[in-house]
């Protein structure tokens, strides 16, 4: 048993990248389903504000953002790995195409009329509406503006066409096995495929296809639906912690009372107590549910880390 409990939603893209890397490593883990807008109270009372989807729980350990969920994955099951130490500039570089632009690229597509067609008969037109003003708060304060229809024309074509050329002669984007950069170009594909409105767009590209195919093969692991009351009990009731990354020089010092923030949107701080830095991974320490005290954990980068007074 790994202990993972992911907390996302079905229809979340990000959630997609972690269900698949599971799906690859073959993995236990519980869900939590998660609001896919706020308030999202039993979410914040383990992040602290953090509001993003998905947020992964180990324990009383609390890890923020895909980019260190899926790290954390591969530290607790190093095999298969999606991080080849070959390549590994070539794979965070791509892994950033899929989970910036790409999946920025995506998000217009699903509000066109053909897309929102499919979702009103789905979710209907209120919950619609509701969800459209979420996701505009959403990008109030950070320093992505939300990407409209202008953006996708521009960036998805040539995108979408130079990963179809890549793959034309492999099964994966570095090669014959997937690493983390296929999982992070998957997700906002999934997204638009999952709407029978416009996933015709894709039919462009065959190669991207067969490689979605190959990506949504590996299923999610075995999965276990839990309810959130008992993911917060688990935190209430562990003592251990997860190890952390051995720690580096920062600005900051253990110890400093701390907000730590996504810069892109989704800016909702989370405060605490700074617990270590690392290469990768800042980790501040919070009273959580019942006063356990919780570790939230956020990547470096993407995330403003400030000294708040008292
Ligand atoms: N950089 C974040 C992005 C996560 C993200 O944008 N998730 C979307 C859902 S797929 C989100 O948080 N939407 C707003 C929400 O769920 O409240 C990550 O890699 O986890």
């Amino acid at each position: 048993m790994t202990g993972i409990i992911l907390h996302h939603y079905e229809a979340s893209p990000f959630s997609e990248k972690v269900r698949a890397v599971l799906g690859y490593k073959q993995l236990e883990w519980q869900s939590v389903l998660i609001p896919r807008i706020m308030p999202k109270p039993d979410l914040l009372a383990l992040t602290g504000g953090y509001r993003k989807t998905p947020v992964m729980q180990i324990g009383r350990d609390v890890y923020a953002d895909t980019h260190l969920i899926t790290r954390q994955i591969e530290a607790l099951a190093p095999e298969p790995s999606v991080f080849p130490t070959s390549d590994m500039a070539s794979s965070l570089a791509l892994e950033q195409l899929g989970d910036k632009r790409l999946f920025l690229a995506a998000v217009p597509v699903l509000f066109r009329p053909a897309a929102r067609a499919v979702l009103i008969e789905k979710l209907g037109e209120e919950y619609l509406a509701r969800f459209g003003a979420d996701r505009a708060a959403l990008f109030k304060g950070g320093h992505v503006e939300r990407p409209d229809g202008a953006f996708s024309d521009a960036v998805l074509p040539p995108t979408l066409q130079a990963l179809d050329t890549q793959l034309a002669n492999r099964d994966f984007l570095l090669g014959e096995q997937p690493c983390i950069a296929d999982f992070a170009a998957y997700h906002p594909l999934w997204y638009i495929r999952a709407n029978s409105g416009v996933a015709p767009l894709l039919d462009d590209y065959p190669n991207l296809l067969a490689w979605a195919d190959r990506i949504r093969a590996f299923g999610h692991g075995q999965r276990q639906d839990i309810e959130a009351s008992q993911a917060l009990d688990i935190a209430a009731h562990c003592s251990e912690w997860q190890p952390l990354p051995s720690a580096v020089k920062s600005r900051l010092e253990p110890g400093t009372r701390v907000a730590v923030a996504a810069t892109d949107y989704g800016t909702d701080p989370t405060v605490g107590e700074l617990v270590s830095t690392g290469h990768d991974c800042v980790t501040i320490e919070r009273d959580g549910p019942g006063g356990t005290p919780i570790r939230v954990h956020f990547p470096r980068d993407g995330f403003q880390v400030s000294a708040v007074s008292e």
